[in-house]
């Protein structure tokens, strides 16, 4: 009898201590970011505190840490799920509304689906998609300007998300946006609409090119990103997009951007003129979105970008490869040609990540990086491990 009760207690101690150890091992992330300057597109592998990044562990939680500091010093906060949501279907209308703290604000997407038996995937495409969605997919069309606004700067604070969560709130357009996406995924959860939630891509384009990539990024229910002509504030690293002002481009640039529109969130003003003081950069934005699908689609108008799309993609490149999963990005660059037209030369692209990532198939993905002929290695110090 006695041993019986002491055998349990010693069972428990021995495994207690892998436990405690997990414990330490937890990720923690901090809430203040550095703000040393840094001519080159930062560390991925390196964690705020010095720490490398060795395993893949590690870097699940490096990217929620670079997510914390791209919310913090850029895009602002994107809150968690509200207390409330709730939503209703009818026709092809999903209604959803969403409750916090005694506010409530209601929106609504339009759902085409395919013809035939679902459940089938579906891309979320901000105000309309401007790529060919194949008909096989269904389409989401998402008022994202009405949850956050985007004339111009008199924007800034303005649209449902703010209703909800108060002008003074510290995200931008973009993250509002991605908050937007989130509660399409709550209402596709709640009710059935025959769209399959787990087979989501999202896309937009120029402005919503942005927002699509912060979507993919910040949303981890986004099964593919397919953000289009975002150029600055999308696919473009700040610091190239600097380097390439300099050098005399007609490009936008962050300090241009704070003058234009709302997108980012008040926070980014600090940063504006001093982009090398960022903690983090787009090459860490889009890595945000690794494993999950991620096809970005450029153009080579000097407006977007291109060198720096281009260079500051390769650097995501090399940080999906990192992760163990290099086919799982994509860059198509393709040209310069009418801003949003989608010329036929990124069409096979599109369609082997489509059926890879919505559609369950065995398109290969392998290799799509085409764009302008840049050397990643001027805009990097440092080399990407082989995460264990
Ligand atoms: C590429 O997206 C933007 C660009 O950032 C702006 O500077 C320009 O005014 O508008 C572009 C756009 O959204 O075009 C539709």
């Amino acid at each position: 009898m006695k041993y019986s009760i002491v055998l349990p207690l010693i069972a428990t101690t021995v495994l207690a201590a892998p436990t405690v150890e997990k414990r330490q091992d937890a990720c923690v992330i901090p809430t203040t970011f550095p703000t040393t300057a840094n001519p080159k597109l930062p560390d991925p592998f390196t964690f705020f505190s010095g720490k490398k990044v060795v395993t893949k562990d590690d870097w699940a939680c490096r990217q929620k840490e670079l997510s914390a500091a791209l919310q913090a010093q850029e895009l602002g906060t994107l809150p968690p799920k509200p207390s409330t949501v709730t939503a209703t279907y009818s026709g092809s209308t999903l209604s959803i509304t969403a409750s916090e703290g005694g506010k409530s604000i209601s929106f609504s997407v339009s759902i085409k689906k395919p013809s035939g038996t679902g459940p089938f995937p579906a891309i979320i495409a901000y105000g309309g998609a401007s790529i060919p969605v194949p008909s096989n997919v269904g389409t989401i069309t998402f008022d994202n300007g009405a949850i956050g606004q985007q004339t111009d700067r008199s924007s800034r604070g303005k649209g449902k998300f703010f209703d909800l969560y108060g002008s003074g709130h510290s995200a931008g357009a973009l993250t509002a946006w991605a908050w937007g996406v989130d509660r399409i995924i709550d209402a596709l959860e709640l009710v059935d609409t025959g769209i399959n939630p787990k087979k989501l891509g999202v896309t937009g384009c120029s402005r919503n090119g942005k927002g699509a990539l912060a979507a993919a990024a910040l949303v981890p229910r986004i099964a593919l990103g397919l953000p289009q002509e975002g150029g600055s504030g999308g696919a473009a690293c700040w610091r190239i997009s600097d380097s390439e002002k300099a050098a005399g481009k007609n490009i936008q640039t962050a300090s241009q951007i704070i003058t234009e529109n709302v997108w980012l969130g008040p926070a980014f003003n600090n940063f504006a003129s001093k982009a090398t003081t960022l903690a983090t950069d787009h090459h860490e934005l889009a890595s945000l979105v690794s494993p999950r699908g991620l096809l970005v689609i450029e153009n080579e108008i000097d407006w977007l970008g291109p060198v720096s799309t281009t260079a500051c993609m390769k650097a995501a490149r090399l940080i999906y490869k990192a992760a163990g999963v290099p086919d799982n990005m994509g860059f198509t660059g393709s040209g310069n040609h009418a801003h949003c037209s989608f010329p036929s030369n990124q069409q096979a692209d599109l369609t082997a990540f489509i059926n890879r990532f919505l559609l369950d198939g065995t398109a290969s993905t392998a290799n799509i990086e085409k764009g302008p002929t840049v050397d990643v290695s001027k805009y990097i110090d440092w080399t990407a491990p082989t995460l264990t």
